[in-house]
C-alpha cells in the first residue's frame, strides 16, 4: 500500500526530531500559565504539537503547509469534477506530501474496498427512536464499529513493541474512514427518507458517492460535497473534537473510540453544531420579515440580538481574528454556482453588518464569521434541507484529520495524556505565597 510505504519511510526522521527536541531542549520553556488562562477554557496554551495542519491567527488553516487556495489548487481532481478527490486530501494529511493523481485514486480504491458495514451497525441505528439527533447516531455507528478494530484484536493478543502499534491504526484509520460515506448516507436515509438503502457505485469517488446514496445527483453538489469534505477535514490539533479523540487514544484507546469521542464534542453547539444553529437563525430572520430584509432592516434587527446579549451563531473564534478561509471558499463556491440564492445572500448581508456591530460592542475577540456561518446555506441550496444532519457533514469530515492525528501519535509514541488540577484553595495560597 503506498500511503503506508511513504509514512514509514517518513518515520525515522520525524522520530529522530522529537525526540532530539525532547533531549536537546526538554527544559525550554514554551508558555506560563495564568489564572485566567486557567479558567478561560486554557485558550491560547500550547497544549500539544502536530503537524498535520495548524491554524495561523491572522491567515487560518494550513494543511501540512498548505493554504486552501493551494490545497484546491494542487490536489488531484476526479475527471468528472471541479474540486478535489477527497482521497488526495488525505494521502495529503498522512504523507504530507502533494499526492500524484494514482497516488489519490490509490486511497480512493482502498476506501472502496473497505467500505463494507457490519450488519450489526445497521441493528444499532434501526433500534434507536426515530427522534434521536443525527450526531447521537453517528457517534453510536462509530463506536458499535469498534467491534472491527485490528489494533485492538492485536493489542489482546499480544503486540507489544510499541513501534508497530501505528501500522495497526493506519489499517483502523482507513478503514473506518472508508465506511464513513456509507454510514452518513445511512443515517440521513433513516431518518428522512423511510430508512431506503442506497448501494454505493463503484466508478464514483468518496464524495460523490456519498452524494449519490442520500439521493442528490446534482453534479455540482458533488463537487460541493468534495469542497466541504477538503475544508472541514481538520483544525490543528486543539480545538473541542481533535483534543477529545487525542486525549482518549492517548490511554491507547483504538480509532473508533478515540472517534467516537470527538464526534461527542463536535455535537456542541459552540462547536459543530453551530452548523446547524446558523441556518436555523438564517430562516428565522427570513420568516420575522417574510423575506430577505433590506440593510437598514437587518441592522435593526441584529443591534436588538446584540442589545438583549444573544449569541450570534457562526461569528466569533478561540484562535482566529480574521473572516474564516473556510468561509471564503465557500461563499466563492455560491458566488459561483448560486449567486441568486436567498439564503445566501442574507449570509451575505449578515456579513456586511454584523461585524462592525460585534465590533462596536466590545465583548468578542473576533467578530468575523467562521465557516459555519455559511455551511448549511450552501447545503440547503442543494436540497440538504433537515439541518440537524450538518453536523454529521463536519465529522464525516474532521474524522479524516481525527485519524491522522491519531496515527501519527502512535508513530511519535506520544504518551498517556495527564495534565494536572488543583483545588481553589491551593490556587490562593499560590498566589498569597508570591
Ligand atoms: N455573538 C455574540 N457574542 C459573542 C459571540 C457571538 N457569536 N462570540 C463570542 N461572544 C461573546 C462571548 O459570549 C463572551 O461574552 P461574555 O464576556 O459576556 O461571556 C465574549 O464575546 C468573549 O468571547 P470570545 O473570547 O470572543 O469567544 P470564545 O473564544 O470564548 O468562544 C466561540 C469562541 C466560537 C465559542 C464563540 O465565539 C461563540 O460562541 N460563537 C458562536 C458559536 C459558533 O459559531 N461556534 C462555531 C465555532 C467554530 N466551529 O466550527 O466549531
Ligand atoms: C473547528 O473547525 O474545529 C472550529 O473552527 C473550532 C476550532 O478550531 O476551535
Amino acid at each position: 500500500m503506498n500511503v503506508k510505504d511513504r509514512i514509514r519511510s517518513k518515520l525515522p526522521e520525524w522520530r529522530e526530531r522529537t525526540a532530539r527536541l525532547v533531549h536537546d531542549h526538554g527544559s525550554f520553556k514554551v508558555a506560563d500559565v495564568t489564572v485566567e488562562q486557567i479558567f478561560g477554557g486554557i485558550r491560547g496554551v500550547p497544549i500539544q504539537v502536530s503537524d498535520i495542519s495548524y491554524v495561523d491567527p491572522m491567515e487560518g488553516i494550513r494543511f501540512r503547509g498548505y493554504s486552501i487556495p493551494e490545497v484546491l489548487k494542487l490536489l488531484p481532481r476526479p475527471e468528472t469534477g471541479q474540486y478535489p478527490l477527497v482521497g488526495g486530501l488525505y494521502y495529503l494529511l498522512m504523507t504530507g506530501e502533494v499526492p500524484t493523481q494514482e497516488e489519490a485514486e490509490d486511497i480512493e480504491v482502498e476506501w472502496k474496498v473497505r467500505s463494507n458495514l457490519p450488519d450489526h451497525v445497521f441493528q444499532v441505528l434501526k433500534a434507536m427512536p426515530r427522534y434521536t439527533h443525527p450526531m447521537t447516531l453517528f457517534s453510536q455507528a462509530i463506536l458499535a464499529l469498534q467491534t472491527e478494530s485490528i489494533f485492538a484484536r492485536r493489542y489482546y493478543y499480544g503486540i507489544h513493541n510499541k513501534a508497530d502499534y501505528w501500522e495497526a491504526f493506519l489499517q483502523d484509520s482507513l478503514n473506518l474512514t472508508a465506511k464513513l460515506p456509507v454510514l452518513a448516507a445511512n443515517i440521513y436515509n433513516l431518518k428522512y427518507r423511510d430508512g431506503i438503502y442506497v448501494n454505493p457505485e463503484p466508478n464514483r469517488d468518496w464524495a460523490s458517492n456519498f452524494a449519490h446514496m442520500i439521493g442528490k445527483e446534482e453534479p455540482d453538489y458533488a463537487d460541493l460535497c468534495r469542497l466541504f469534505f477538503v475544508l472541514h477535514s481538520d483544525h490543528e490539533g486543539a480545538n473541542v473534537s481533535a483534543h477529545a479523540s487525542h486525549l482518549v487514544g492517548s490511554a491507547l484507546a483504538d480509532v473508533y473510540l478515540s472517534c467516537s469521542a470527538g464526534m461527542n464534542g463536535l455535537a456542541g453547539p459552540l462547536h459543530g453544531l453551530a452548523n446547524q444553529e446558523c441556518l436555523r437563525w438564517l430562516l428565522k430572520i427570513r420568516e420575522h420579515f417574510g423575506r430577505v430584509p433590506r440593510r437598514d432592516e437587518l441592522q435593526v434587527y441584529l443591534e436588538s440580538a446584540l442589545g438583549k446579549n444573544e449569541i450570534i451563531p457562526g461569528y466569533g473564534h478561540a484562535v482566529l481574528r480574521v473572516t474564516d478561509p473556510r468561509f471564503t471558499a465557500q461563499a466563492e463556491f455560491a458566488q459561483r454556482f448560486m449567486p441568486e440564492d436567498e439564503i445566501f445572500r442574507l449570509a451575505m448581508l449578515v456579513f456586511d453588518i454584523l461585524p462592525s456591530l460585534l465590533i462596536q460592542q466590545g465583548k468578542v475577540k473576533n467578530p468575523y464569521p467562521n465557516v459555519d456561518a455559511i455551511n448549511g446555506t450552501l447545503q440547503y441550496h442543494y436540497g440538504v434541507k433537515e439541518f440537524d444532519f450538518y453536523t454529521v457533514l463536519f465529522g464525516l469530515s474532521r474524522i479524516l484529520g481525527l485519524t491522522t492525528h491519531i496515527t501519527w501519535s502512535r508513530i511519535l509514541g506520544k504518551p498517556i495524556e495527564r495534565p494536572k488540577s488543583l483545588t481553589t484553595k491551593i490556587l490562593e495560597e499560590m498566589i498569597d505565597r508570591e
